[in-house]
């Protein structure tokens, strides 16, 4: 068995190392894993309610720095969903996705897989996904492994069973150590025509399969809100459907803590969402109480606008909140333009961790009403159900209801709207392919479902019937027969081939979704209405240099005035590495090695904020004691205020004879910042000062390099202490002696 990789946190994942000795790879574990709650939390100068246990190694949010750099993570499992047709690009999103805080990575599949007849082989591309082979699944498990290793939280790596090969890939996702999987034959029915017995009897033994490896499983029924053209009449038809796979499932042999409902609020603004998603997040919730929760988010309605659907992210993050939600799944918010980017994963990621951080404690505070129209309108949806299923019954059963198009109907049952989905009881890819097992029906396999008759063998073997042969694949993973790859021209190695030079031969291209795609994404205003906006922004990428521009959204800010663009092309060029001239990054001197510099011979300093600038906060973080600044080293800081003159800031600094000016300047309209710099820099030669005196500044917007063009002698932007500066100075100081 080959050994689990050791990840480097500076180095990237290397998928040749990943796929080399693949065929003995076996996954660490079997099962989904939940996160572990830890009351009361102490993080930073907080107390956390709701929070699970940290992560080793993580990107917390932007903010993070100004709270010590916690990144907490909620209770619910962390969806991001996983597509861009080649796996080995896949993997590496995974991995940043995971540092965000993702614990499960749901991979989706290639179109068309479900109307395969048996497992793929090999690592061909996918379209809108990839096509889920053994191989694939391997990698992808083999590292998940070392990535959660990493991070340190197991992983859940999760994909499909469905289609017409459902039990075969049940099986390999039970060798392989797959997590968590959809499965409900109503999907295949309703959505993929699959013939609706054969569905069911291959669901039994899928779930038998998945009951056996602990794979949580997430239902379907969240796909009739994405069908139906009003999905907020479909509410009574989803909790039916929640209701058949679940008690099915239950049946076939699951534990009903690995049966999640897939859930999505069914409206979003601009309608009275939570008005009419909360109840029914509630009715769900309390119809379904011993099951668990996959809350999805709305993507019906997303189009092109990623704040949009962030917002409707947000507002169904709340229902979460205040409802539950074991997973929570996350979309990325491109989802309705094109397939999703890796920072688009991330950014989901991000969106769902920092709505559960701001949340945190919340329903200590805030409770649902037990009257009014929230409990008004869960009952009827309730009642609604119920009619549903007794519509069903009254109709002949299941298949005679699907027969009689009752479901993904958009009409609010009872309400029907006839333009629900029919299919026929012996219709369907896969009709007429089941068939009764003979009485002497064997098959010595773990987890099979149904009549099997390995008494007529061994009667010691009723309850084993794998010990007839030694024990099957899943006992005896060396059993398995490991396919590398079939097709020689649609595989990984080529493709890694293809894109060797970005990342053996020190190759830079930006990147959406795949090595080397050069994609880049350009947001901007044009002053002109939609259609010209369009076109002038086609014709500006041109200019640009840019290939294969397309518009990607537009969003109107008035029909004269102006339009939103944003536009994706790509870059026709990469950059080598070895010719990027790379600044050192600045080293932060010691304190005692500062302090003792002072000590030798004292500093004295001017500091102001100048121009009309009113802004303090930034300057005194540099200079108070309190703050860490640079005072607390014994430099003298003579503090001249806000909306300072420069003048006054040069003869302040010529009166007390100081060794250096500071100068804050964090407005920044018109390029005033830099003017400002430029005019101390050119008073102080006037004055005759400047070659005895240290001049810096710093603000929101300074770029130190473009900074020292104006004069200064080193300059500072957000995130700077008093030890950068002091060290700065410092250096200065000794420079200047020396000449
Ligand atoms: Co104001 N404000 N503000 N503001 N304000 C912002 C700075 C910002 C970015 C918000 C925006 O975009 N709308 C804009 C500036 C835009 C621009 O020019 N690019 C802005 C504006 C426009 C204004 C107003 C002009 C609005 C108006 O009324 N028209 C007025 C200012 C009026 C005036 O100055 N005459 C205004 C007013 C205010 C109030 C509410 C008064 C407070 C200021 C209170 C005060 O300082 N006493 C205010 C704040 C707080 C902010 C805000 C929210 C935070 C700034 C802050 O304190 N950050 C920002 C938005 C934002 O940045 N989030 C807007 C925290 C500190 C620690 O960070 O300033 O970046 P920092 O400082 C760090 C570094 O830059 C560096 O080190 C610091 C520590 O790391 N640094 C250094 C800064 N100075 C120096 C100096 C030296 C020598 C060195 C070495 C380093």
């Amino acid at each position: 068995m080959s050994e689990t990789i050791k990840l480097d946190k500076n180095k990237k994942l290397d998928v040749k190392e990943i796929l080399t000795d693949l065929e003995n790879y076996r996954p660490k574990r079997r099962g989904w894993v939940w996160r572990t709650p830890v009351p009361n939390y102490q993080l930073h100068k907080f107390e956390y309610k709701d929070m699970a246990e940290s992560l080793k190694q993580s990107v917390p949010l932007p903010s993070a720095k100004y709270f010590g750099n916690i990144d907490p993570q909620g209770t619910s499992s962390i969806t991001t969903e996983i597509a861009s047709g080649r796996f080995e690009d896949d993997i590496r999103r995974m991995r940043m996705a995971a540092w965000h805080g993702a614990d499960h990575i749901m991979v989706i599949r290639t179109a068309g897989q479900s109307h395969f007849e048996g497992l793929i082989e090999g690592t061909p591309q996918g379209i809108g996904g990839i096509p889920i082979t053994r191989k694939q699944v391997r990698a992808q498990r083999k590292a998940l492994d070392a990535i959660e290793e990493e991070v340190g939280r197991p992983i859940n790596y999760h994909s499909y069973v469905s289609g017409i090969a459902g039990p075969e890939v049940a099986v390999m996702f039970a060798e392989e150590g797959v997590n968590g999987a959809h499965q409900d034959p109503q999907y295949n029915v309703l959505y993929r025509n699959i013939n609706m017995v054969r569905s069911f009897v291959d669901a039994c033994e899928s779930k038998k399969v998945m009951a056996w490896a602990g794979i949580a499983q997430i239902d379907g029924a969240h796909n009739a809100n994405a069908t139906a053209r009003e999905a907020w009449k479909v509410m009574p038809e989803l909790m039916v459907q929640h209701a058949l796979n679940s008690v099915f499932s239950y049946k076939v042999g699951m534990d009903k803590s690995d049966i999640c409902l897939s859930t999505v609020p069914p409206t979003a603004p601009p309608a009275p969402s939570m008005f009419l998603d909360l109840p029914y997040a509630v009715a769900l919730r309390e119809f379904f109480s011993e099951y668990r929760m996959r809350a999805q988010q709305n993507t019906k309605y997303m189009e092109a606008s990623t704040r949009e659907a962030t917002v409707t992210h947000v507002l169904n993050l709340l229902i979460s909140k205040l409802t539950s939600a074991d997973i929570q799944s996350t979309i990325t918010p491109d989802e309705g333009r094109n397939v999703p980017w890796h920072i688009y994963n991330v950014e989901a990621v991000d969106t769902a961790k920092q709505v559960f951080q701001g949340l945190d404690g919340f329903n200590e505070m805030v409770q649902l009403k037990d009257d009014g129209p929230l409990r008004e309108q869960a009952r009827e949806i309730k009642e609604r159900s119920v009619l549903f299923l007794e519509g069903m019954i009254e109709a002949g059963g299941y298949f005679q209801s699907v027969e009689d198009a009752f479901f993904v109907d958009s009409g609010n049952y009872p309400e029907r709207n006839e333009d629900g989905i029919s299919r026929k009881i012996n219709g369907g890819v896969g009709a007429d392919t089941i068939y009764k097992r003979d009485e002497d029906y064997m098959a010595p396999v773990t987890a099979h479902f149904g009549y099997n008759n390995v008494a007529q063998y061994d009667e010691s073997a009723v309850e084993d019937p794998a010990k007839l042969i030694g024990g099957s694949t899943f006992e005896k993973p060396e059993k398995i027969i490991f396919i590398d790859e079939l097709d020689e021209n649609d595989n990984v190695n080529l493709r890694l081939e293809e894109t060797k030079e970005f990342r053996e031969e020190g190759l830079i291209k930006p990147e959406a979704e795949w090595q080397g795609d050069g994609t880049v994404l350009l947001t901007f205003m044009i002053p002109e209405s939609s259609r010209v906006a369009e076109f002038a922004a086609l014709e500006m990428g041109k200019k640009m240099g840019l290939d294969d521009c397309e518009v990607i959204n537009k969003e109107v800010m008035q029909a004269a005035e102006g339009t939103r663009i944003e536009m994706k092309g790509r870059l026709p060029f990469a950059i080598e590495k070895d010719s990027l001239i790379i600044p050192e990054e600045p080293i932060v001197m010691s304190d005692d090695e500062i302090r003792e510099d002072i000590k030798r011979k004292k500093m004295v300093i001017v500091a102001g904020t100048v121009g009309e600038d009113e802004h303090s906060v930034g300057l005194r973080e540099i200079i108070d004691i309190k703050h860490g600044g640079i005072e607390r080293f014994g430099i003298e800081v003579h503090y001249l205020g806000t909306s300072v003159p420069v003048e006054k800031l040069v003869d302040a600094a010529i009166e007390m004879n100081a060794d250096a000016i500071l100068a804050s300047t964090i407005i920044s309209h018109d390029d005033i910042h830099y003017k400002n710099m430029q005019r101390i820099n050119d008073l102080a030669i006037e004055k005759g000062i400047r070659e005895k005196i240290m001049i810096m500044a710093g603000g929101t917007q300074v770029i130190p390099e473009i900074a020292t063009k104006h004069g200064m002698d080193a300059a500072f932007g957000r995130g700077t202490n008093g030890s950068n500066v002091a060290t700065a100075l410092v250096e200065r100081r000794r420079e200047m002696e020396e000449k």
